[in-house]
């Protein structure tokens, strides 16, 4: 988080984090789709030919709150290829909160597991704390065959403090409320943490609210 007390301005950083492959990408475009074109940021993008992000991807949001300060929502995704390991340390640095995309693909269970074994690692290289930060996991392309039971997802959801939310990205299904749900755990701990509210007069609920909006719906599970 950054807070910029001349500007009243907050910045929170949100990165989508997984293997190469799960959808990450395809997430932000799906959540650029559905925002009402009104304040929308650019999605940028950096792709090789066959659909593999070479450094990041970021989409940025911007709005005026009701306290008078402006919120950007900055949100990255990372490369998942295994070779550009230094890239996502580079990206996470700074993470207020992260989407971990699984893919659901049985095929997949070990390249999810080893990213987020990265993950936890690259968290730990920065000083953060992996079980402290605000973290959400989507199991994407549920659209597929051979994907994992729901049933299984959810056992293995009851054993962890994540939660967890079922998509298929390319259609659009379950982006927003995944993307909701790490705005609202992540403006949670930032609250709890930075008293936002007591400090800035910012209410995290209002900034809720406001994103939203953005999309123009009321997005389910957050
Ligand atoms: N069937 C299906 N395909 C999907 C889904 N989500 C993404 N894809 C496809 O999977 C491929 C990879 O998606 P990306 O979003 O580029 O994956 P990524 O996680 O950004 O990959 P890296 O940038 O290499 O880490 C693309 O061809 C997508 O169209 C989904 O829900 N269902
Ligand atoms: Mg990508």
């Amino acid at each position: 988080m950054q807070l910029d007390f001349h500007a009243r301005e907050l910045t929170v950083k949100l990165v989508y984090y997984g293997p190469a492959l799960s959808g990450k990408t395809t997430n932000l475009q799906a959540i650029h789709r559905l925002l009402k074109t009104e304040g929308r940021g650019r999605l940028m993008t950096l792709e090789t030919r066959d659909d593999r992000t070479l450094f990041f991807d970021l989409l940025p949001l911007t709005f005026a709150t009701d306290a008078g300060l402006t919120v950007r929502v900055k949100l990255f995704t990372v490369p998942g290829q295994v070779i550009h390991n230094s890239t996502r340390k580079l990206v996470l640095q700074g993470a207020d909160g992260v989407a971990f995309i699984a893919d659901s693909q049985i095929q997949e269970v070990r390249a999810n597991q080893a990213s987020f074994k990265d993950l936890r690692q690259n968290l730990k290289d920065h000083g953060l704390n992996p079980s402290k930060l605000p973290l959400v996991i989507q199991y994407n392309k549920r659209d597929l065959p051979n994907v994992r039971s729901e049933e299984e997802i959810r056992r293995m959801a009851s054993r962890g403090k994540e939660k967890i939310f079922l998509a298929t990205a390319t259609h659009g299904t379950g982006v927003m409320e995944t993307f909701m749900g790490l705005t609202t755990e992540t403006l949670q701990h930032l609250e709890s943490e930075h008293q936002l509210k007591g400090r800035f007069g910012l209410d995290y609920q209002d900034v809720l609210a406001h994103l939203r909006q953005r999309f123009g719906a009321t997005p389910g599970a957050a």
